[in-house]
């Protein structure tokens, strides 16, 4: 655990644990969390440089375009306050026009954060980082240093879209009151489009994408005593339409038994794990969902090719 991290989760017994529960279920699931090991971020980070996978590009254009905007919506002496924060490019756009005095980055992945940490601590001098390691779905406590400051929440990305609607709506009423009277949030949201479009930003030529879904079993092998064999699964991202959302997949080739922390676990030819959602929001769509959490959209900025949306909340 690196020094100055304020909370912690996620042991490898949690891990299998996790695990264990979504994959002795009818419908197999796991959750997208688990994706984030070390090999699971530097995979992310070669999808956000994929040229199917627009999302990434989107909001950092919408961000360098709107950030002095955003900023002048804002009270100096701010703390910004990341959820997800697995990497600090986003951040560091709205920092370098914000007047902020704190940082306060939110990931489950320690290494990642304990490197943006680092990095940031080196290039904004002037703002204090403060990390915390946990799963941002669970409640965290704001350092007290940060009390009085006014507080803008971040959260990019469209990671709000791997949650169903009353996960998200939980999550957004929880931020509301771990940020206080007050305080804004700054979210990312992707925009419903044509599945000739949303395919491939999550089934890629390259087959980055299909690397990222795998290594959760990979990772199970690794840290959950789980004896996966990836070559007898395929990635498979399907639109569902009636749930606008996309769905990641990894589907079993052949009838198999697997082991997991010493429990055998059954599956037919052509079985699927359900390792992820990714909602695509219409803006009016996503303003009630943030309405119904508490929360008021004042702006909502989108790229030039409204692929994306960010939406300033209060
Ligand atoms: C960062 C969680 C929003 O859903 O688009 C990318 C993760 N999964 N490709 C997304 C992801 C497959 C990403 N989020």
């Amino acid at each position: 655990m690196p020094e100055g991290f304020i909370q912690s989760v996620s042991t490898s017994s949690d891990v299998a644990a996790e695990a264990l529960r979504g994959l002795t279920a009818l419908r197999k699931t796991l959750p997208p969390k688990l994706f984030y090991d070390e090999t699971g971020c530097a995979l992310f980070g070669a999808i956000t440089a994929l040229p199917e996978y627009y999302p990434t590009r989107a909001e950092t254009g919408i961000l360098r375009a709107r950030a002095a905007d955003i900023a002048a919506r804002i009270e100096p002496g701010c703390a910004l306050i990341e959820y997800g924060a697995s990497d600090e490019s986003k951040a560091a756009i709205l920092l370098d026009h914000l007047d902020a005095d704190a940082y306060i980055p939110i990931d489950i992945a320690h290494d990642a954060l304990n490197a943006l940490t680092r990095r940031m601590r080196w290039t904004h001098r002037a703002i204090t980082v403060h990390p915390i390691a946990a799963d941002f779905l669970a409640p965290v406590r704001l350092p007290k240093s940060i009390r009085a400051m006014p507080k803008l929440g971040f959260f990019p990305g469209s990671t709000i879209g791997n949650l169903d609607h009353d996960q998200a709506i939980r999550f957004l009423a929880m931020v509301r009151e771990t940020l206080g009277q007050g305080a804004s949030l700054l979210i990312g949201v992707d925009l419903e489009k044509s599945p000739d479009i949303l395919i491939p930003a999550y089934d890629d030529a390259q087959g980055t994408t299909a690397a990222f879904n795998l290594n959760i079993l990979q990772r199970l092998n690794r840290e959950a005593d789980a004896d996966f064999d990836t070559a007898l699964f395929t990635h498979h991202a399907i639109w569902n339409d009636q749930a606008k959302r996309i769905e990641m997949h990894l589907q079993s080739r052949i009838a198999q038994t697997i082991h997991l922390a010493g429990r055998p676990i059954r599956f037919q030819a052509g079985e699927t794990i359900h390792t992820e959602n990714s909602h695509k929001f219409s803006i009016p769509a996503f303003q009630t969902l943030a309405q119904k959490a508490g929360w008021h959209s004042t702006t909502t900025w989108t790229d030039p090719d409204n692929l994306f949306s960010v939406h300033l909340l209060t």
